[in-house]
């Protein structure tokens, strides 16, 4: 058997809803960084109501996880917030950006969802923002660095008569956000034909950023979520160097294939590592936290050795 791109940590899961002190039905689909030499995870849990809220976990090594006893970020109750979150906030990505980190979160209410970003610098104090989208997006991450003097994006708007794809966009102060442009594209009769969504936050190699991203088949049984990666000019993001053609993870253990939405990977963190190493976290069947490792040099081989087109 050839080496899989992605080694499956063999603890998996890693972290379930028995490891969570309150009562969640699930939990998944995590933002994870390395902040003062400690992992933390901002993880996603249906509650009894089936709304979402997020939670906090830390750990020494990356693997075993603790969860902090009470919630981390919940639909906020009053300003102007409360009336876009009111249905609840999923999918957190984290973002490290200069001595902090931006929190990219799907924000769901009665208007549709749209994506609310907020900032930290300790994981203990949060302040929002600003909705960053209208109504209706739900996956965005922000690269870690201003490039050309702005901040970047990757995000993904929903649409009626296309595929959904990739898009980038641009931004002088977080807030107002333009200059947006489709840049990689679901490729028709492939395993990410019928949506692609970006992931992790990109990550930063000599050849270019990595772009961890999900993509999605539908099947008679249900959609089929897996995760791939492309690799984005460093200059120039919205430059598409390659795509990788290969899934570079599918449902596969019992966790994954079976669950609250069964056959789902789904990433939102990655940390890499100053070895070259890549702590890679997705969400299985959007029931438990799963995580696995793989190197730089593989992904960018990976990409490189078949790319597709990006658009
Ligand atoms: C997507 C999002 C994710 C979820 C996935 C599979 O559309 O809702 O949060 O993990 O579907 O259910």
């Amino acid at each position: 058997m050839p080496t899989p791109v992605i080694e499956r940590y063999a603890g998996n899961p890693i972290l379930t809803r028995d490891d969570v002190p309150y009562p969640v039905a699930t939990v998944h689909n995590a933002g994870v960084v390395k902040h003062n030499g400690q992992y933390i995870m901002l993880f996603r849990s249906h509650l009894d109501s089936g709304r979402s809220i997020i939670g906090r976990a830390d750990s020494k090594d990356g693997f075993q996880f603790t969860v902090q006893p009470e919630p981390f970020l919940t639909p906020a109750k009053e300003g102007a917030f409360a009336e876009y979150e009111a249905f609840g906030v999923e999918d957190l990505r984290i973002c490290p950006v200069e001595d902090y980190y931006l929190l990219c979160y799907s924000a769901y209410s009665r208007h549709g969802v749209r994506i609310g970003l907020a900032r930290t610098y300790d994981f203990e104090n949060v302040e929002r923002i600003a909705f960053i989208s209208q109504a209706d997006m739900r996956n965005a991450v922000i690269f870690p660095e201003k490039i050309d003097g702005r901040y970047v994006r990757l995000d993904r708007p929903h649409s009626e008569i296309s595929p959904w794809s990739i898009w980038i966009s641009y931004s002088p102060d977080l807030i107002h956000w333009g200059d947006s442009r489709r840049i990689i594209q679901a490729q028709q009769y492939h395993w990410d034909e019928m949506k692609i969504g970006p992931g992790a936050a990109p990550i930063k190699t000599p050849q270019g950023w990595l772009n961890i991203y999900h993509g999605v088949f539908p099947t008679m049984a249900g959609a089929v979520y897996r995760l791939g990666v492309a690799l984005h000019d460093l200059h120039d993001p919205a430059r598409v160097i390659a795509v990788g053609d290969r899934w570079i993870l599918q449902p596969q253990d019992p966790w994954e294939i079976s669950g609250y939405v069964p056959n789902v990977v789904f990433s939102c963190g990655a940390v890499p590592e100053d070895n070259g190493e890549i702590k890679l976290y997705w969400g299985a069947a959007d029931s438990v936290m799963c995580a696995g490792t793989t190197t730089v040099e593989r992904l960018l081989q990976h990409c490189l050795e078949s790319s597709r087109p990006a658009l």
